[in-house]
């Protein structure tokens, strides 16, 4: 209750900011797009992390205002940098979508809200979702994710590999690309078994037409494993580690 007080708090008092994490094309070295992740920095706590948070404001509701602030913050934040820097404008933006948020009736209402008031391109924008998200209710997720590619934004499958769902399974749902999760990146090089996971994910991903962008490249040997997989591209503490808003310039003009 105290912390559903205090989440309820930071939501309308700017606690809660959005950092960007550089999604970098494997083929140029160069940043394509962002994903947007919610930090909350409490005045006397300090900074909560998102494991902490993100579960409470599942249970109580506050997600889907959690998640319109992340959303809203991002757009304009992405529109306000391509106006500044030409360079910006084609940068993606990914945004994290929980389950609950997802199966709200008027999620897809909402999303439209906050692209039509910001004025983002929609195209650019990437909403990303978990396997649960689409498991108790397979065929109302297939509706849900037709609505919102009807607003031209994508969707794509995040932590692939962390569910027990097949990448068959995965085929029924309309994604535009699919994340290959951090825990299978971050060991490929110690044994060729981990190296084989990641090679199957990719290869499969890419049959069903699928871009696959690889999370958690934390060494240049993970980078160079990566490409020589045919992986798109890739995100992780090699590249950057998420970065507040005004340092997001800084890695536009960067080449990994
Ligand atoms: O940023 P960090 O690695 O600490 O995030 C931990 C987890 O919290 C990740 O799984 C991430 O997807 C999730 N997360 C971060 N920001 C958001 C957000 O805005 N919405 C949702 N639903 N999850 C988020
Ligand atoms: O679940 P999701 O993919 O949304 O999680 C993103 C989270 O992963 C972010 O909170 C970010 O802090 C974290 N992250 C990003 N890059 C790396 C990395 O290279 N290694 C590890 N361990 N975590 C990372
Ligand atoms: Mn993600
Ligand atoms: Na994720």
């Amino acid at each position: 209750m105290e912390m559903e007080l205090a989440l309820r708090h930071a939501l309308e008092s700017g606690e809660m900011t959005v950092h960007y994490q550089p999604i970098v094309s494997l083929t140029t070295g160069e940043i394509t797009g962002v994903e947007a992740l919610a930090r909350w920095f409490h005045p006397t706590q300090g900074t909560i992390p998102p494991s902490e948070f993100i579960p409470i404001a599942e249970e109580t509701g506050l997600i889907n205002d959690l998640g319109a602030l992340v959303l809203r913050q991002a757009c304009r934040r992405m529109v306000a940098l391509g106006k500044e820097n030409p360079d910006a404008t084609h940068l993606t933006l990914s945004v994290n979508i929980s389950g609950r948020q997802f199966k709200r009736p008027d999620f897809v209402e909402e999303v439209a809200a906050i692209l039509t008031e910001t004025d983002i391109d929609p195209s650019l924008v990437k909403l990303e979702l978990t396997e649960s998200v689409l498991m108790d209710n397979a065929d109302e997720a297939v509706d849900t994710i037709k609505r919102l590619k009807a607003l031209s934004v994508k969707v794509v499958i995040d932590d692939f590999g962390t569910g027990y769902s097949s990448l068959s399974y995965i085929q029924r749902f309309p994604f535009d690309s699919l994340k290959v999760d951090r825990s299978f990146v971050g060991n490929m090089n110690e044994a060729e078994q981990n190296m084989e996971i990641v090679r199957t994910i990719i290869a499969m991903a890419h049959k069903l037409g699928l871009e696959v962008v690889a999370e958690g490249v934390e060494l240049a040997e993970h980078r160079t494993a990566l490409s020589d997989l045919r992986c798109e591209s890739a995100q992780g503490f090699y590249f950057s580690k998420p970065v507040a808003g005004e340092e997001l310039e800084t890695l536009v003009r960067k080449k990994w």
